[in-house]
């Protein structure tokens, strides 16, 4: 009928090939991107395929281990067994930098189970040198073994397949694949299956990665990125710039991270991204479907993973972090577009956010406990939640925006009474008796004798207050005190808080440079 096959749910916007100027604009944005260090050297990118060949000779080992040993298979049989690992996140997109982690995926015939993963493989690695830091995290929503492997991060997580062998050619597209399954390993699947997806529906993947490179750097100085904090995460960045590659199929980078700014800016949100139809499938799970279910209509900038079953990636953007995206983006399509006339550079993209200086009240969240085990997990659940403590500040009267930081700040405390730990509990200290997290073992460099050690993490709120209209007198009041009540007993109804070993408090604070 005429039509050029196209990527995509409609046909490209142009497809015109890069001009000089393009070319030009493309090759200082690598060049930028390489001084900010994006790229990890030579040296580690080799280091990563050696260690990911021993992990999946590891599995094989694994899965015949526990073949031979557990199930009691003939030994052609167990040989057969096989088992392959597959690779997710940044490292699979290619878009990773030095120092990150490999997301890896193991995945085992039938007759190996996930208790065999977490006792025999964790076994096989336990009883290597070159592995460190191995911990097991069996209660997580999908359960994963953390190693360094030749100093490499690692983050493995397993999937069981309905199969008899997983032999090296198998692929995990097929939606068939997932029948049967419990809902832990279609979960483990999912990240391989979506990022596997978004590669296939892009035209072409060098411009892809340079591009998505471009926006997550961007994105994180800009203190964007993070899907629990309700802006964006890594998924949903590289599903935005798919997009962008899909309507622009012959362009390079240079063009489509400025045509990507521009769309995005002018786009009608609720109006979701796709890459690609939404498909029905095998299984008794539900899809994004705005006309069903009523939950996915309260999505504000819905983006919808291409892998059966289909997903809002974006389920967690509030009113306050929509309006601060687009803001980002509008500010990020005028740098770029005087970056193409040549009147501005892409290190102007790259700025500092300037969430400490912008706003003239904030919110400390402070999350406190006895040890760095239980922190680790209250200040994740308390974070887990901010969202929901902003949705409610969203409602209060004369509040514009509330603004969530990215990340919370973690600091440990050597207290020398107990006042002093019930003061830093409240948020009440100084930098004195701190150490950063990070200086953990160089510590206490008081005199005074330690006798608690609290350890805290706070989330900041910066809170936009509407301005007094030029007719009235009386100043802008702004009652917050119910949104933070309830937000405290939201958090405290979680099964494992503790009301002796852990605190929450929330203060305000006028910005005081
Ligand atoms: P880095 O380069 O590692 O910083 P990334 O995109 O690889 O960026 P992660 O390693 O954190 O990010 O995550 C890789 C994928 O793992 C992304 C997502 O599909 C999945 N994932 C990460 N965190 C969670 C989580 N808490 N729950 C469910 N899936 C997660
Ligand atoms: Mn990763
Ligand atoms: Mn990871």
């Amino acid at each position: 009928n005429g039509q050029t096959k196209h990527l995509g749910v409609t046909p490209p916007i142009a497809v015109t090939y890069p001009t000089p100027r393009e070319i030009e604009v493309t090759d200082s944005l690598v060049q930028e991107l390489t001084a900010q260090g994006t790229f990890e050297s030579e040296e580690e990118s080799k280091r990563r395929e050696v260690v990911l060949g021993k992990l999946d000779k590891l599995v094989k080992e694994f899965v015949y281990n526990v073949s031979r040993e557990k199930k009691k298979l003939p030994e052609a049989d167990a040989k057969e067994a096989g088992g392959k690992i597959f690779t997710f996140g940044s490292y699979r997109l290619g878009v990773h930098g030095a120092g990150t982690d490999i997301d890896t995926l193991c995945v085992v015939p039938r007759h190996v189970t996930r208790e065999d993963f977490f006792d025999e493989m964790y076994r096989i690695l336990k009883n290597l040198s070159e592995v460190n830091e191995l911990t097991c995290v069996t209660d997580a929503y999908v359960p994963v073994i953390k190693l360094r492997f030749q100093d490499i991060p690692i983050d493995l997580i397993f999937a069981r397949l309905e199969l008899p062998k997983v032999p090296d050619e198998l692929e995990l597209r097929e939606n068939t694949l997932l029948k049967n399954l419990d809902e832990t390993c279609i979960r483990s699947l999912n990240g391989s299956r979506v990022t596997d997806e978004i590669l296939r529906l892009v035209p072409s993947i060098p411009a892809f990665r340079t591009s998505l490179r471009c926006i997550k750097l961007w994105a994180k100085r800009r203190a964007i990125y993070s899907n629990v904090m309700g802006f964006f995460g890594g998924v949903a960045w590289a599903m935005l710039v798919a997009r962008i590659c899909q309507l622009y199929p012959n362009a390079i980078a240079g063009a489509i991270v400025s045509r990507f700014f521009r769309i995005m800016h002018q786009w009608k949100w609720p109006q979701p991204v796709l890459l690609k139809p939404i498909e029905d499938g095998p299984l008794q799970v539900r899809v994004w479907n705005p006309k069903i279910y009523h939950g996915d209509r309260f999505h504000l900038m819905p983006i919808i993973t291409p892998a059966y079953p289909s997903m809002c990636a974006t389920h967690n953007v509030t009113q306050s972090t929509k309006k601060i995206i687009e803001r980002e983006f509008e500010r990020a399509a005028e740098i770029a577009d005087h970056v193409m006339v040549g009147s501005g550079k892409w290190a102007d993209l790259f700025e500092k956010h300037d969430f400490f200086i912008r706003y003239r009240y904030y919110l400390q969240i402070i999350v406190s406990s006895d040890s760095s085990e239980r922190q680790l997990k209250w200040s994740g659940m308390v974070e887990s939640r901010i969202r929901h403590l902003i949705s409610k500040l969203e409602s209060v009267e004369n509040l514009e925006l509330a603004h969530p930081f990215v990340k919370g700040f973690d600091k440990i405390h050597h207290c020398t009474n107990d006042q002093m730990a019930t003061d830093v509990m409240h948020g009440i200290f100084d930098s004195t008796s701190v150490t950063d997290k990070n200086t953990e073992l160089s510590q206490n460099n008081t005199d005074a004798v330690t006798v608690r050690v609290i350890y805290t993490t706070t989330f900041y709120v910066g809170l936009d207050i509407s301005r007094r209209d030029p007719g009235t007198k009386a100043p802008r009041q702004l009652n917050i005190s119910w949104p933070t009540q309830e937000f405290i007993k939201l958090v405290k109804v979680w099964d494992k808080y503790d009301e002796k070993s852990m605190g929450i408090h929330i203060k305000h604070v006028k910005r005081y440079y």
